[in-house]
C-alpha cells in the first residue's frame, strides 16, 4: 500500500525539553495517569470530515490543499481515505475515529445507490480494522444537513417525506455503525432549528426530533447495539437556532421524551462558547446529570462568533475539561474526537501532524495538571469546606427532610442574622493555586 505522509514516521513521545517538532512532548501513551494509561485516559480520535475530506474551502474560497487522496473515482477516493486514515491514526497513535455517513462515501443518485456505495466502503474498512487490530470507532453519525433536501430540517422538517428520508439515512448510519463495531451514535442537529417562528411549529418540530430519537434508540437496540447515544448541542449555526441550543435545554428536551436512559452528552468545545459558555460549565452540567458521555475536542476563537473548530492549545481549557473527566470517573463509551481542522493556510500535509500533535499534547497536559489539582487537593478542599455547613446541624436537617419553614424561622430568629457565618470566596487565591499546580509540573 502506498504512502500518503512520505518523510513522517511514527511520531514518539521525546519528552517536554525535545524540540523536535515530529515528536510528542506531553502525551506518552503508555504513562500511567490516575490508575489508567494516558492513552486509555484520552481516548483520541480522528474526525474523518475535517481530517480526510475537509480542504479549506470556506465561504470566501475554494480548498487550499488536496483531499483527494491522488484518486478521481468515487469508489477510489473514498478507499484511499480509509488507507490515508490508518497510515495517519497508526503514526500519530490515535486508536479511534468518528465519521458521518457521507464522509466515507460521496452520495449517489439514489438512496439504494449510496447505501450500496457505504456496504462497499465499509467492508472495506471492516478489513483494515482487521489488520489493524486497535483501530475501533468511537462514535458515527448521518449527515443531515448537507444535502439540499435538509434546507428546512430532518428530523424537524416541515415535510413528511424528509422526515422519512432522513430516517432512512439514520436507519443506515446505526446499520454501519453498529457493523463497524462502534459504542456510539451522534445526534447534532445541525438544522434542525429554525431561522424564523414566522414560519415554524415548533412544538411539532420538536415531537417529531424526538420520534425519530425514539424509533432510532429502538431499531439500535434491536440489532444489538449496546453503546450510547449522544447529543451534540449547539446553540446556532448554521440555523439561527438550534433546538440542541445547550446542555441544559438538551436535558429538558430528553426528560420530556423520555429519552434520558439513552442519550448522553457529546460537548464540544467550541460550541459551549457559542452559547456563551465555558466548555467546562457544559461538561460540569452534564456530570452532574449524569449524562456526560463524550467529547468533541477543538477550540474557538473568542473574537469571533462561530464555529472555527480550531485544534485546541489552550492549556488551562484542556486541563479545566480533564479535571470535569476525571470527576467523571473517566470516559467509558465515549473519548476525545478532534473535531478540529487545520486552518486553511496551513495547507500541508504536515500540518495534519503539527496539528494532531499539538492538540494531543495540550490533553495530555490538560490531564496531567487535572490529576495534579486532585491529587494537590487544595481546590476540592476549599470547595468541600465552604459546602460544611451542610454536613451538620441546621444544614444537615435541610438536606434530610427534616426541616421545616416553621423550623428554619425559629432558627433564624434565634441567630438575629447570620451575616457573621459568611466566609470569602477566595476566587483569585484559587486562581493562583491553579496557576501555580499548572506551572509547577
Ligand atoms: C458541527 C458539528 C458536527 C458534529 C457531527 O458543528 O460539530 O460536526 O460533530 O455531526
Ligand atoms: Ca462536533
Ligand atoms: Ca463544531
Amino acid at each position: 500500500m502506498s504512502e500518503f505522509f512520505t518523510g513522517i514516521g511514527k511520531i514518539p513521545f521525546e519528552g517536554k525539553n525535545s524540540t523536535n517538532p515530529m515528536a510528542f512532548k506531553y502525551y506518552n501513551p503508555d504513562q500511567i495517569v490516575g490508575g489508567k494509561t494516558m492513552r486509555e485516559q484520552l481516548k483520541f480520535a480522528l474526525s474523518w470530515w475535517h481530517t480526510m475530506g475537509g480542504d479549506g474551502t470556506d465561504m470566501f474560497g475554494v480548498g487550499t490543499t488536496d483531499k483527494k487522496w491522488n484518486e478521481t473515482d468515487v469508489m477510489a477516493i473514498a478507499k484511499a481515505k480509509v488507507n490515508a486514515a490508518f497510515e495517519l491514526m497508526d503514526k500519530l497513535s490515535i486508536d479511534y475515529f468518528c465519521f458521518h455517513d457521507r464522509d466515507l462515501v460521496a452520495e449517489a443518485d439514489t438512496l439504494a445507490e449510496t447505501n450500496a456505495r457505504l456496504d462497499e466502503i465499509t467492508d472495506y474498512i471492516a478489513e483494515m480494522m482487521k489488520n489493524n487490530p486497535g483501530k475501533k470507532v468511537l462514535w458515527g453519525t448521518a449527515n443531515c444537513f448537507g444535502n439540499p433536501r435538509y434546507m428546512h430540517g430532518a428530523g424537524t422538517a416541515p415535510n413528511a417525506d424528509v422526515f422519512a428520508f432522513a430516517a432512512a439515512q439514520i436507519k443506515k448510519a446505526i446499520e454501519l455503525t453498529v457493523k463497524l463495531g462502534g459504542k456510539g451514535y451522534v445526534f447534532w442537529g445541525g438544522r434542525e432549528g429554525y431561522e424564523t417562528l414566522l414560519n415554524t411549529n415548533m412544538a411539532l418540530e420538536q415531537d417529531n426530533m424526538a420520534r425519530l430519537m425514539r424509533m432510532a434508540v429502538d431499531y439500535a437496540r434491536s440489532i444489538g447495539f449496546d453503546g450510547d447515544f449522544y447529543i451534540e448541542p449547539k446553540p446556532k449555526e448554521p440555523t439561527k437556532h438550534q433546538y440542541d441550543f445547550d446542555t441544559a435545554t438538551v436535558l429538558g428536551f430528553l426528560r420530556k421524551y423520555g429519552l434520558d436512559k439513552d442519550f448522553k452528552m457529546n460537548i464540544e468545545a467550541n460550541h459551549a462558547t457559542l452559547a456563551q459558555h465555558t466548555f467546562q460549565h457544559e461538561l460540569r452540567v452534564a456530570r452532574d446529570n449524569g449524562a456526560f458521555g463524550s467529547i468533541d475536542a477543538n477550540q474557538g476563537d473568542l473574537l469571533l462568533g462561530w464555529d472555527t473548530d480550531q485544534f485546541p492549545t489552550n492549556v488551562y481549557e484542556t486541563a479545566m475539561c480533564m479535571y470535569e473527566v476525571l470527576k467523571a470517573g473517566g470516559f467509558t463509551n465515549g473519548g476525545l474526537n478532534f473535531d478540529s481542522k487545520a486552518r486553511r493556510g496551513s495547507f500541508e500535509m504536515e500540518d495534519i501532524f503539527n496539528s494532531y500533535i499539538a492538540g494531543m499534547d495540550a490533553f495530555a497536559l490538560g490531564l496531567l495538571i487535572a490529576q495534579k489539582m486532585i491529587d494537590d487537593g487544595r481546590i476540592d478542599n476549599f470547595v468541600a469546606e465552604r459546602y460544611a455547613s451542610w454536613n451538620e446541624g441546621i444544614g444537615a436537617d435541610i438536606i434530610s427532610g427534616k426541616a421545616t419553614m416553621a423550623d428554619l424561622e425559629q432558627y433564624a430568629l434565634g441567630k438575629g442574622d447570620v451575616i457573621g457565618s459568611l466566609q470569602s470566596g477566595r476566587q483569585e487565591k484559587l486562581e493562583a493555586i491553579l496557576n501555580n499546580i499548572m506551572f509547577s509540573l
